[in-house]
C-alpha cells in the first residue's frame, strides 16, 4: 500500500482530478460490510487508487465488535451476503457471528480489501479546503483526498444507561457489544439488562448454562420465530456444483422479504396484521404461564420496533432458572439491581443490552464541509441527508447506510451495493464531464426528506403506538418510509438533477 503521507506529485496537487485525468484518490472511512462493498466494487469499475481507514485490528465491523453468545443474522445468509461473492457452504439459514465474520475476512482478503486498509487507525477530522478533503488520523497524519466514502455503519456506538449507580457494581459488567470473554458465567447469577434483539439472542443462548438468569425488562417486545435450519452438506454440495441455484436463493430471499415484512412496516394492513398475528401465536404457542405471558405482551403493534426473530428467548424465559423482572430499575449497587419495590437482585455478572447511538454514522468524527459547516451542528440530534447519502454543502463526500436509509428487516448488504453503485455513477459522471465537484442541492434534499416525513407518518414505526431507537430529535422515526424496491429503483438511476454539478 503506499504511503499516503508521502507529498502527491503535482497531478494529484490539481484538485481537479477529472480535468487532470489523474484517477481520484478516494478515501474510505470504515472497513466493516459497507466498506469492504464500496471497495470490491470501486476497483471493478476501475477506481483503483482507494484507502480504506479502520480503527480496529480487522475488518468486519458490527460482526468484530460483537461477539456475544447467541450472535446470530436474522436475514437468510444466502441474501445476506455480497452479490459478487455469493457462498455456497452457509451452515445454517441464519448465520452465526463467527461465520459471517469468516466470511467478512475472506471477501476482504480475496478482493484485496485488506490490503488497501490501514488498520488501527481512527479518522478524526475530516474537512473541505480548496476542492480537497482534508483527513487527520488519531496520529496526527494528515491526508488530501479527492472523494470521501462514510461506511461506519448505523449502530457501532454503545449506548450505556444511564443508571444512578452503575459503575459501582462490584461484579463483572460489559456493553453486549464489548463482551468480556475472560469471564467464565457457568453457574453464575446474571442479569441482561434489555429485551431488544441482542439481548433475546443472549438470553436464550446462556440461560441454560448460568446458575440464574435475570432479563431486566423495561418494554416487552414482539419476536417471531426464527424458521431456524442447519443446511445439510449434499445441500450445499448442490449449491456449489450449481451456482446459479445459489443467485436464485438470493433474489428469493430478497423478494420474499420484500414483499413480506418490508412490506408490511411501510403500510401494507394486510401483512401487519399477518405479522401481529404470527407474533401472538407465536408467544401464546411458547410461554404456558399465564402470568409471564401477560407480563411479556407489549401494548404496541408487532414490527413498531425492529421485529425480533427469535426461538430460544421464550423458552429461556421460562425456565426454572429464569425470572422476569419488570419493576423499573432504581439504581445499581455494588452487590446488584435495585427495583422501585425494594428487592435487591443479587448478581455476579451483569450485561448491558441496551442497545446503540443511532444518531452517530460517522460521528464522533468531526466532519466539515464548504465554509466550516460542522456536520454534527447541523444534524443536531436528527439526522438526515439526501437518499441516504448525500449532504448539502458536503461536495464529493458520500454517505453509505446513512440516515433515512431502508434498514428494517432487510438484507443491509444489498442496500449498501446499490448506494455504492450510486457513487460510482457520480464518479464516472465528474470523469466524463471534467468536474470538479458534485453536491446535493439543498432544495433537492429538502424536498426529499419533506417526502420522508410525509410517508413515515403512515408506517408501522410511526402508527404502531411504540418509542424506539428509530425516532430521532425531530420526533420521527428516522428511517425510508416507502417500499426498500422503490428506494432501490430510484438508486439504479441517480437523478442528476438533484446536483450542482460543478466544473
Ligand atoms: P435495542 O433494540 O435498542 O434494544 C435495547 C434494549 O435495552 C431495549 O429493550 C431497551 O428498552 C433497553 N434499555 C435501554 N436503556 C435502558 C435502561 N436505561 N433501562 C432499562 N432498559 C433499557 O438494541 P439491540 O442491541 O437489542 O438491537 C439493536 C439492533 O441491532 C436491532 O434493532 C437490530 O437492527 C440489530 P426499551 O424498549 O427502550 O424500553
Amino acid at each position: 500500500m503506499p504511503d499516503q503521507t508521502e507529498q502527491p506529485t503535482d497531478s494529484a496537487n490539481n484538485a481537479d482530478w477529472a480535468q487532470a485525468g489523474r484517477p481520484p484518490r478516494i478515501a474510505i472511512v470504515g472497513a466493516g460490510m459497507s466498506g469492504i462493498a464500496a471497495c470490491v466494487k470501486l476497483e471493478k469499475a476501475g477506481y483503483s487508487d482507494v484507502t480504506l481507514f479502520e480503527k480496529a485490528d480487522r475488518v468486519g465491523g458490527t460482526w468484530r465488535e460483537n461477539t456475544y453468545p447467541g450472535l446470530s443474522c436474522d436475514i437468510p445468509s444466502r441474501w445476506y451476503c455480497f452479490s459478487f461473492a455469493l457462498k455456497a457452504q452457509w451452515s445454517h439459514r441464519y448465520s452465526y457471528g463467527p461465520e459471517i465474520q469468516a466470511y467478512m475476512e475472506s471477501v476482504a482478503q480475496t478482493f484485496g480489501v485488506t490490503q488497501k486498509t490501514r488498520f488501527n487507525t481512527a479518522v478524526t477530522d475530516l474537512q473541505y479546503l480548496n476542492g480537497q478533503w482534508q483527513l487527520t488520523t488519531e496520529r496526527n497524519e494528515v491526508m488530501t483526498f479527492d472523494i470521501i466514502i462514510s461506511a461506519t455503519g448505523i449502530l457501532h456506538k454503545p449506548a450505556y444507561p444511564a443508571i444512578d449507580g452503575l459503575d459501582t457494581f462490584a461484579g463483572h459488567s460489559f456493553h453486549s457489544a464489548r463482551w468480556d470473554h475472560s469471564v467464565d458465567i457457568r453457574d453464575k447469577r446474571v442479569g441482561v439488562i434489555g429485551t431488544g434483539s441482542t439481548a433475546c439472542q443472549i438470553v436464550g443462548a446462556i440461560t441454560p448454562q448460568v446458575k440464574k438468569m435475570l432479563v431486566f425488562q423495561r418494554t416487552p417486545q414482539w419476536m417471531m420465530a426464527l424458521p431456524q435450519i442447519e443446511y445439510s452438506k449434499r445441500w450445499n454440495a448442490m449449491m456449489e456444483r450449481f451456482p446459479s441455484l445459489q443467485k436464485l436463493s438470493y433474489h428469493y430471499y430478497m423478494q420474499l422479504m420484500a414483499t413480506t415484512f418490508a412490506a408490511g412496516t411501510v403500510g401494507n394492513k394486510t401483512v401487519q396484521r399477518l405479522i401481529h398475528w404470527a407474533c401472538r401465536k407465536h408467544l401464546r404457542e411458547s410461554v404456558a404461564d399465564d402470568a409471564l405471558r401477560e407480563r411479556l405482551t407489549p401494548n404496541y403493534q408487532a414490527a413498531c420496533k425492529r421485529l425480533i426473530f427469535c426461538s430460544d428467548f421464550y423458552p429461556a424465559i421460562s425456565s426454572d432458572n429464569a425470572a422476569l423482572i419488570t419493576e423499573r430499575i432504581e439504581n445499581i449497587e455494588s452487590t446488584g439491581v435495585r427495583t422501585t419495590d425494594g428487592t435487591l437482585h443479587e448478581l455476579d455478572v451483569l450485561v448491558l443490552a441496551t442497545g446503540f447511538d443511532p444518531g452517530a454514522f460517522i460521528l464522533p468524527t468531526r466532519v466539515r464541509g464548504e465554509n466550516g459547516v460542522d456536520l454534527e451542528t447541523r444534524w443536531a440530534g436528527a439526522p438526515r441527508a439526501h437518499r441516504a447519502v448525500a449532504l448539502p454543502d458536503f461536495p464529493n463526500f458520500w454517505m453509505l447506510e446513512g440516515p433515512t436509509g431502508p434498514v428494517g428487516n432487510i438484507s443491509l448488504i444489498t442496500i449498501t451495493e446499490y448506494q455504492v453503485d450510486y457513487v460510482i455513477s457520480m464518479l464516472n459522471k465528474m470523469k466524463a464531464e471534467g468536474l470538479s465537484a458534485i453536491k446535493v442541492k439543498s432544495t433537492a434534499c429538502e424536498n426529499y426528506n419533506a417526502s420522508m416525513r410525509q410517508g413515515i407518518k403512515n408506517t408501522i414505526w410511526f402508527t404502531g403506538g411504540c418509542d424506539s431507537w428509530y425516532f430521532d430529535a425531530s420526533g420521527l422515526p428516522n428511517l425510508y418510509p416507502f417500499k426498500p424496491t422503490r428506494y432501490l429503483k430510484d438508486m439504479r438511476h441517480p437523478d442528476y438533477s438533484e446536483y450542482e454539478l460543478i466544473r
